[in-house]
């Protein structure tokens, strides 16, 4: 047996800095506030954590529109307060792994105002272009190409200043830096480098797939073909995208970034240096960001399919299709990674349905490689309530009071429960970044500890213990499916067995295990969900195990 890396058998968990803990009083989470809580995070079995951005920041995309990426953003803290929040978290034995934002900067970032004064060394640092003149109007241009933003509209943006078009993939206040510029990618190796010598373990990369975009043909950059599916023309998905995403330039920025870190660790010792990539790419392409024969990238190439390509409507069989499109296409030899959530998507018990939050926990905490949790999941938080009004998040507000839902991630980053107590003993402030999510009294972490009743936390509790134990980190995986049941083996062999069972239909069932998996010997009740009246070490009888719609149970064989 391979003795394991740290950060195969990591639980991971991200905080979105703004939402977590503030610690003086203006509303917004900051870094002392993370640091008050690591011991938390210690006591949920967390042994790692990414951070979204902390750095320099206008704010416009809260934090993902960066205009100094080695300072820190003074509402978050200061230097002082990030050595500080290292130091414990080391003491704890937490890694700290950051935000990577390569894709873009500000357009207050210094680099870009010197970009659009066109000074020496800085022209070519962001992606400019003269566009078409209007033929309608003498005194304007028209853009490049019809590439479209990310947050709706067109991706070109006009500068008066440098009388140019650039081009943003996201909002115009986030200029796209230009990969196909070396010194740019120097500067940009050159931030990991300050980072990891500030003690961090390593780096989650932001929208990695955006990185490089289709270089001009005869200097003209291709238009986009139609998507014939989505008919609203403000809309990103109006276009199909061959040319601004997926390139095969970006596969070998991140095998660059991996020597870096890989450097890094040689020169100064210390622990593996890890990547997580954000790609909601294809599989196929996703999965090249592992490496390849000869070039090792990154460790973690987030799967996102169990949020992204599982069909509700299939049940069991919409589960399986969804871990079977990463395991099937994952590259042998590599490690597995398994997402519920994010700050970019509704919230897992709003997604999934309140009554699968549980469920939904225990499938990413036992099938086998490296698990994510996002803040709140484990306490089951529901999505904020916004109207148009409260609205800050500039995808949505890029669109309108019609289409706002469905466009909004504000809901999924409304501040973090601790108590049942005004602002949820999130701030002692009298006013939220955000509003407080609904059944705050209820899902929070002081009365989901000490409640008589089961509660998700301890519930999420109970699944870290588990995940600890050889047949969870080592152990062989098998996972089926008989009509609505799921059920997902782990085992040692001639040793332990856990399995997990869950009915996914909507009527009652009685499953017969044993004619399922004739392999399967008794077996007590180690975990059980909310749904679940079985308690722990009741034994089942696995020729007829009943099961409620939406009750999910974790069994050990005897
Ligand atoms: O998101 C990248 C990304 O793929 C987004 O298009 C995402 O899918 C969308 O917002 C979901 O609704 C990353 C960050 O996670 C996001 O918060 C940033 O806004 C974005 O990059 C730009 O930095």
């Amino acid at each position: 047996e391979v003795e394991k890396d740290w950060w195969q058998t990591a639980m991971f968990y991200q905080i979105y800095p703004r939402s977590f803990k503030d610690s003086d009083g203006d509303g917004i989470g900051d870094l002392n506030g993370i640091t008050s809580k690591l011991e938390y995070l210690k006591e949920i079995g967390v042994t790692a954590t990414w951070l979204s951005p902390i750095f320099a920041s206008p704010m416009v995309d809260f934090g993902y529109d960066i205009s100094n990426f080695i300072e820190i953003h003074p509402e978050f803290g200061t230097m002082q307060d990030f050595d500080n929040m290292i130091k414990k978290a080391n003491e704890l034995g937490i890694k700290i792994v950051l935000d990577f934002v390569p894709n873009h900067s500000s357009d207050e970032h210094e680099w870009f105002k010197k970009s659009e004064l066109k000074e020496s060394g800085y022209e070519d640092l962001y992606i400019w272009d003269s566009g078409f003149p209007d033929p309608n109007d003498p005194n304007k241009r028209l853009p490049p190409s019809n590439w479209m933003s990310h947050f709706r509209g067109s991706a070109w943006q006009w500068s008066d200043i440098r009388k140019q078009f650039y081009y943003h993939a996201f909002a115009y206040q986030q200029p796209d830096l230009n990969y196909r510029n070396p010194a740019l990618v120097q500067k940009m190796k050159d931030v990991l480098t300050f980072w990891m010598d500030r003690g961090v373990a390593g780096f989650r990369c932001d929208t990695v797939p955006d990185l490089f975009e289709k270089a001009p043909e005869n200097g003209r950059y291709l238009d986009e073909p139609r998507n014939m599916y989505v008919n609203d023309p403000d809309s990103y998905d109006y276009l199909q995208h061959p040319y601004v995403i997926d390139q095969p330039e970006t596969i070998d920025m991140s095998y660059q970034w991996r020597q870096v870190l890989d450097k890094h660790q040689a020169t100064h010792g210390g622990d593996s240096r890890i990547l997580l990539i954000e790609t909601y790419s294809p599989p196929a392409y996703s999965n090249q960001f592992y490496g390849n024969r000869t070039m090792e990238g990154a460790q973690i190439p987030f799967n996102f399919n169990l949020i992204m390509r599982f069909d509700k409507d299939k049940g069991a069989e919409g589960l399986i299709e969804a871990i079977d499109s990463w395991m099937k296409v994952m590259p042998y030899g590599r490690t597995a990674n398994w997402v519920i959530g994010n700050h970019d998507q509704k919230r897992a018990s709003t997604r999934y349905g309140v009554k699968r939050i549980d469920f939904m926990n225990m499938v990413h905490m036992l099938l086998p490689g490296v698990t994510v949790t996002y803040q709140g999941e484990e306490l089951g938080m529901l999505d904020g309530v916004l109207t148009w009004e409260q609205t800050v998040d500039p995808q949505a507000c890029n669109g309108n009071p019609d289409i706002y839902e469905d466009l909004s991630r504000d809901p999924c980053r409304t501040p973090f429960h601790w108590d049942a107590t005004t602002n949820a003993g999130f701030t002692t402030g009298p006013t939220t970044w955000l509003p407080i999510a609904p059944e705050y009294q209820q899902r929070n972490v002081a009365v989901e500890k000490t409640s008589t009743a089961k509660t998700h936390l301890k519930i999420y509790l109970e699944l870290i213990k588990l995940r600890k134990e050889k047949v969870i980190q080592n152990g062989r995986h098998h996972y089926s499916q008989s009509s609505d049941v799921f059920v997902l083996k782990r085992w040692i062999p001639s040793g332990e067995v856990i399995v997990l069972i869950a009915n996914l239909g909507k009527a009652d069932v009685s499953f017969n295990l044993k004619e399922h998996d004739s392999s399967l010997p008794n077996l007590e009740i180690v975990i059980s969900d909310i749904n679940s009246s079985k308690g722990a070490s009741m034994s089942l009888n696995s020729e007829n195990i009943p099961l409620k719609p939406d009750e999910a149970v974790v069994a050990k064989g005897t």
